[in-house]
């Protein structure tokens, strides 16, 4: 009330000469208008509504709003610098939601905000951040755990809350983790996201919760929808021999085997069926074994063979030595280049060895040819189009060698007909 004190008045009559009399008027108040002393009080009341309500000693009572640093507050508390709390106690340093604490950093390192996010009792080294109501409210010797939404890191059940966990991530309403053993470097992803296992990351619930997942696309069609035009997945590499601990479903590739592995039935398998690549000739530095082993360059590759070179009477052939390398059958791939002015004449592939085949020799790849066959081009010889052809010879055998023989019907002249063979792949199984 110190401002409701006492107005004083003091009128000063001064005396002037006898012929005339005036008189001046003084008004001032105490505290004067413009005070720069200090001001004492023992208690303090702002707001007619309080103008008889004697505050306690130490007490200030705003009835409307109070503002500091502004004549304008626009709230019951307006400040325009910082609002400095200690840290927080059981007692102090809490920004409180009703008898609630809300915004707190009680403990070491940590971080709550949320009714009743954390708690007034963790010990340790903490770190810890929980946003979202209770969240990690069960914490009591957690480490540097996140967790991010209603109930989150206490699940809905507070069955399995986290009391001691390390580096865990939860996420989402009542994600946590789904086991009362404290977990480390674990995250749950989602709405009733559960997580057991340390080192894991779930993404999404079970049932009603499950997710799908779209890398790119907004409605995924599959539990993982990968969606990127010339991108790719990358599948766990293993550079060493043998496979890794499986169980049905798996795949991974073996770069010390060349090939995918599938874990179906109870056993890995290699993706291909069992193939394995033991010779691949590419014609671009030689032609190891080829008779005859004469090449030349077409569409910007070495191949063997080729316009003027191979053709009418001239088959290319070649003994591979499978002497060590256990099999039961064979698999011959290559690419067959027609060139120039074919006119329906045979290319033929065969592969020749001991069990596989009844006699000497047998065809196992054949087509029919035709310089106007779709999809040809000219890749180079005559300005007659050129046409490639894939392929693919398979069959049993287990003998120690195996010959390959290209060749065709051609009739007519090296340069008006030819043919030519590149990226030879022989695979056993
Ligand atoms: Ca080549
Ligand atoms: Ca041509
Ligand atoms: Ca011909």
């Amino acid at each position: 009330m110190i401002f409701r004190r006492a107005l004083y008045a003091l009128l000063i009559l001064f005396s002037a000469l006898p012929a005339f009399a005036e008189t001046l008027e003084l008004v001032t108040y105490y505290p004067t208008a413009a005070n720069t002393g200090d001001q004492h009080t023992t208690g303090l009341t702002v707001g007619p509504g309080y103008l008889n309500v004697d505050p306690a000693d130490g007490v200030a009572l705003i009835e409307t709003r109070l503002g500091i640093g502004t004549n304008d507050p626009q709230e019951q508390l307006q400040i325009t610098g910082n609002l400095r709390l200690p840290p927080t106690t059981a007692t102090t340093g809490i920004i409180m939601s009703g008898a609630n604490p809300f915004i707190h950093n009680f403990g070491a390192n940590n971080f709550f905000a949320g009714v009743d996010a954390g708690n007034l009792k963790m010990t340790g080294v903490g770190g810890n951040t929980g946003v979202g109501r209770e969240a990690l409210k069960l914490s009591a010797t957690g480490i540097f755990n996140t967790a991010v939404g209603f109930h989150a890191g206490v699940t809905n059940t507070l069955a399995n809350a986290d009391t001691a966990g390390v580096r865990n991530t939860y996420i989402g309403m009542n994600a946590g983790p789904g086991t009362l053993d404290p977990l480390i470097n674990a995250t749950a992803l989602g709405a009733n996201a559960l997580v057991s296992a340390d080192n894991a990351l779930v993404l999404g619930g079970t049932g009603t919760d499950a997710v799908s997942v779209g890398i790119g696309p907004p409605t995924p069609q599959a539990t993982l929808d990968v969606t990127s035009d010339g991108g790719a997945i990358l599948v766990p590499r293993k550079t060493t021999a043998g496979d890794p601990a499986g169980v049905n479903g798996m795949i991974y590739y073996n770069a010390n085997a060349k090939r995918f592995r599938t874990y179906q039935d109870g056993g890995w398998q290699s993706l291909d069926g069992g193939w394995r690549l033991v010779y691949r000739d590419d014609f671009e530095s030689g032609a190891n074994g080829w008779s005859p082993g004469n090449g030349t360059t077409i569409a910007g590759t070495l191949i063997l063979g080729g316009y003027n070179v191979a053709g009418k009477g001239v088959t290319l052939s070649k003994y591979f030595d499978l002497t060590g390398i256990p099999h039961t059958q064979i698999k011959v791939e290559l690419d067959y280049y027609a060139i120039d002015s074919w006119d329906g004449e045979w290319a033929y592939v065969w592969a020749a060895g001991n069990t596989i085949v009844t006699t000497a020799r047998r065809v196992i790849w054949a087509q029919r040819i035709n310089q106007t066959d779709p999809g040809r081009a000219n890749f180079g010889g005559s300005p007659a189009t050129d046409g490639i052809y894939h392929a693919v010879l398979t069959g049993p055998h287990s003998d120690n060698s195996l010959g390959v023989t290209a060749g065709s019907t051609l009739d007519q002249g090296l340069t008006d007909e030819s043919y030519g063979i590149d990226n030879v792949e022989v695979w056993v199984r």
